[in-house]
This record gives structure tokens, sequence and C-alpha cells, in this order.
């Protein structure tokens, strides 16, 4: 199975997305995500100029050895653009090898452990009836899991939460879908403000929704490691299901002085490329739940790696899948997480009406639970035509200011 030829395609339905298709001697057709948000641009010259005039020729069966050779071969290690380029040739190779082998690929990763994956969907509200709503439309998508971010009082627009707009009350941003920007919008921070208010808005959901409902929370890299264990314990009377980011984690020991102070789960990682932006993290057992995507992280072949390291000290795995993880990234992170034991539960936001047009998919979302579905291979196919008739957008992600204009991260 050779490959004879690997081609890009960029394409912006409801937002930007890059793909690799690798195309073999046999006739089969291969996809794999590159996607990364704002930098989208980046992965594609690294795929085109750096990594396609490799791959020609080659046995696409060889995943391991291709990985090897892309990570090694490069020699300047890790970094989003790599990690996001090889994780494109990753996933397109699996899913190609699964097609061979006519089996959906869960089966080549070692087969279902169990029957559906737990997933959690975003709820946001700038006021706390707003949010109610916004909880209330989740449960009847059939979301049994939610993340619950607010609106803070005397901050205009923050991460998670459009500016309240009679059209749509409540409704969450989704950064650089819709209208694309030239210039990042600036939003407004302030952590004392946040840290006073938001155990009052778990308190009043639990009193809405009652014990049980799992509910999840994203700080967005924005405390220190003093105000996160204050949050993490503020808001242990709430049964979080976990809190997110609640640090900048690249600087790892960080998470030593939450964790002594809190038995709220962490989740942390969704902006890490590599198994080694983890070490201090699992060795210690800092966390609770791993937020690498596959697209993000060199692929099924290096995440499964890490999510395995993980899972000797009873981590797992709670995969990003905001908008901007393409279907084709959101269907290999399915496949393996089906596969997988130490599977936790898998974020899912769904995308527009036009990226449904361009990826069709074979995944079902069924009572709180998505399933890859039986197809040969990922069972996502990219309609050319369909992305053709939506060019590259310009677009960025929006970046946070204090009250005095200092950089804050979003
Ligand atoms: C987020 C993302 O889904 C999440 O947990 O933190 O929405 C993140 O902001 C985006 O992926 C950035 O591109
Ligand atoms: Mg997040």
């Amino acid at each position: 199975m050779r490959i004879v030829d690997a081609e890009v395609v960029v394409t912006s339905p409801d937002r930007n997305f890059v793909t690799l298709v690798l195309r073999t001697d046999d006739g089969l057709t291969g996809i794999g995500d590159g996607t990364l948000n704002g930098r989208e641009l980046a992965v594609v010259a690294y795929l085109r100029e750096h990594v396609a005039p490799l791959l020609l020729g080659r046995d696409a069966h060889r995943i391991e050895d291709t990985w090897q050779l892309l990570y090694r071969g490069a020699y300047w290690r890790r970094g989003p653009v790599t990690m996001a380029a090889i994780a494109a040739v990753d996933v397109a190779l699996w899913d190609l090898k699964a097609q061979a082998a006519q089996m959906p690929l869960y089966q080549l990763l070692g087969g279902a452990s169990r029957t559906g994956l737990m997933a959690y969907g975003h709820a946001s509200g700038q006021t706390l009836p707003e949010l109610v709503e916004s909880i209330h439309a989740r449960l009847e998508e059939g979301y049994r899991s939610i993340r619950v971010q607010s609106g803070v009082p005397g901050l205009r627009s923050i991460y998670g939460i459009s500016a309240p707009s009679p059209a749509q009350p409540g409704q969450e941003t989704h950064p650089t879908q819709g209208s694309p920007v030239a210039r990042p919008a600036e939003e407004d921070w302030d952590s004392r403000a946040y840290l006073r208010h938001l155990p009052g808005v778990f308190e009043a959901v639990r009193a809405e929704f009652g014990p049980e409902l799992p509910l999840l929370h994203d700080v967005h890299h924005r405390l220190t490691p003093v105000q996160a264990a204050r949050l993490g314990k503020d808001l242990e009377p709430y049964d979080l299901f976990w809190l997110e980011d609640c640090t900048p984690a690249e600087n790892q020991e960080a998470l030593r002085l939450v964790r002594q102070h809190t038995t709220t789960p962490l989740a942390v990682g969704e902006v890490f490329n590599t198994a080694w932006d983890y070490q201090t993290l699992l060795r210690e057992q800092l966390i609770d739940y791993v937020r690498s995507a596959v697209t993000h992280t060199g692929g099924i072949s290096h995440l499964r790696k890490l999510l395995d390291q993980a899972a000797l000290h009873q981590i797992r795995a709670g995969m990003h899948g905001p908008t901007d993880i393409s279907p084709v990234g959101m269907a290999a992170q399915l496949h393996l997480g089906l596969a997988i034991h130490n599977f936790g539960i898998q974020e899912y936001a769904r995308h527009g009406a036009l990226t449904d047009e361009v990826f069709r998919q074979t995944s079902t979302f069924r009572d709180g639970h998505l399933h890859p579905g039986d197809e040969p291979g990922l069972g996502v196919t990219l309609d050319l035509e369909a992305a053709a008739r939506h060019p590259y957008r310009p677009a960025y992600l929006p970046v946070n200011r204090l009250a005095d204009q200092t950089v804050h991260d979003w």
C-alpha cells in the first residue's frame, strides 16, 4: 500500500479546518486533521513544503516508522505546529490501515471497551437565568454532563460567553466562528471578581439541577496557583466532575500547591502537544484527566502512549473536543476513547450544518453518549467539492486584558 498522493485541503465551512488527504496505489483515501486554531496556515506550509514530499512512495502500513521519521527526522522537537502536522499524517495512516483491514478503527486499537463515550456539552450564561436556560437546552439536546461557564458582574464578555444579545441570550461564543476578524477581539478579566462570583453560581446550579448531574468548569489558565487552590476548595461542596486548566500548566510544579489544598478533580493539557509536557503531572499524580486532543498531540500513536502511561497513575482521558477540532479529529478520538480502558469523558460541541456537508460522518450521539460507528476506517469522508466552496478566512482567537490594560491569559 504505497502513498501516491498527499494533498492538503483548507476549508472554512463554519470555521477553518486543515485536512491531509493521502491516496494509495490500491485506490484507498485516508484523511487526518491538522487544524491549529488561529495558526492554520503554518501547519499547511509545514505539511505541503516539508512533509508531503517525504510521504510519496512510502508504505502506508508503516505508521510507527513514519511517526518516528517525522518526529526525529525534523531534529527540532515538539511544538504545536510540528505535532499537528504529524497528527494529520498519523491519523490518515490509521484511517488507511483500518480501511485496508475492513474494520472500524477502534477494532485495530484493541476493540471496544465500552458501549459508548459519555460526552459533555457547553452551557453558559451572562446571568444566572440565562445559564439555567442554557443548561436546560443542552439537557433537551440529549447531553447528560454539562460544562458550566458564567459571566461575572462588571466584566463585559469573558471566555465561553458572548456579550448579551437579544437574539441569542447566553449563547456560547465559538471564537473565530461566524464573522472572521482581522485583529484579535479584546475581552476583560478580573480574577478577584471571578473568585467571588463563581461559587455562588455553582450553588445555584446545584440547587436547580440536583446533586447527580456531572458539572465541569474551565478556568482557561487564568489563575495563580494559590488562587486556583482557593477556587478548588470553594467549589468542593458542588462536587465538580473536573476543574479545567486552573493555572497556566506549563509550570507543572504549580499544580502541587493546588493539589495539596483541594480534592476537586483537575483536568489539564489541551494546549500541550507531547507526553513530555505531562512528566511531572503524571509521575506525581497531580491531575485526574488528560485534556490532549489527537489532533494537537501527534495523532493516535503518540496520544495512545501518553494515555497508557496516564492509566498507570489512575489518570483518565478527557480529550479536548471544541469545534476547532474537525470532524476528522473528533472521529479519531472517538475510536481511541472507545478502545482504551482509562476513558473518562469526551468534550463534544456540535459542528455547524455547513461543516457536516463538507465532512460526512458515521458517528452518533444518543442519550449523552457518542459512538464512532462501524464503517471501515475513521468513518469520515471529505467532500472536496463542498470543501472548495468555503475558502480559508483569516481569524484570531481573542486576547484578555486587565482593567489597567495588562495582557492576561485568555
Ligand atoms: C476550550 C477551547 O474546549 C475547551 O475547553 O478551552 O474552546 C479553546 O478555547 C479553543 O480550543 C481554542 O482554540
Ligand atoms: Mg479548555
